[in-house]
């Protein structure tokens, strides 16, 4: 099954929300295949944000990141790439949908939240970037083929 990278920011655990976003993915029927806890540093935060490096508010989004430590998460489910950026919601905290999580929890661009991968290929390689490969359990519940029969 299709897997995606999502990082709990230092927003979420400063503000106490993971539980309730990591829930929103369970109750979707997406699998948790990888869960750890990390503190970035700014190498991995340079490979990992390369496309914005240049941007005047990345000084900003690397001191932000390395602020407290951060959960990774790795789901796995069908179309996962696609359904987590859908219940992400826009970048910016305050565009995004609410129902969202983005519009549900964030009032920001910087501080919103969650990381989530935008295309599968870059899923493999952001997964990658932070897991090893033992790190990442292929299972699945037994309720999964239920949740997604007839696709
Ligand atoms: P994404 O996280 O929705 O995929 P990207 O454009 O890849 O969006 O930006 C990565 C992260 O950089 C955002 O999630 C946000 O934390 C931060 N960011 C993006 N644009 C801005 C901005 O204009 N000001 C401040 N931070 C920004």
């Amino acid at each position: 099954m299709e897997k995606t990278l999502v990082i709990f920011k230092p927003s979420a655990m400063e503000r106490g929300c993971v539980g309730q976003i990591l829930a929103r993915f369970q109750q979707k029927g997406l699998i948790i295949s990888g869960i750890k806890m990390m503190w970035l540093d700014e190498a991995i935060l340079r490979e990992h944000y390369s496309h914005l490096v240049e941007k005047p508010f990345f000084p900003h989004l690397l001191k932000a990141m390395m602020a407290s430590p951060v959960i990774v998460v790795c789901l796995a489910g069908l179309d996962v790439v696609n359904v987590v950026r859908m219940m992400t919601g826009s970048t910016n905290g305050r565009e995004a949908q609410p129902g969202t999580i983005r519009g549900d929890f964030a009032m920001s661009n910087q501080e919103n939240i969650i990381h989530a991968s935008s295309t599968a290929e870059e899923a493999v390689v952001e997964i990658g970037r932070f897991f090893k490969p033992e790190e990442i359990y292929e299972w699945k519940p037994e309720y999964m083929d239920f949740i997604y029969s007839s696709l």
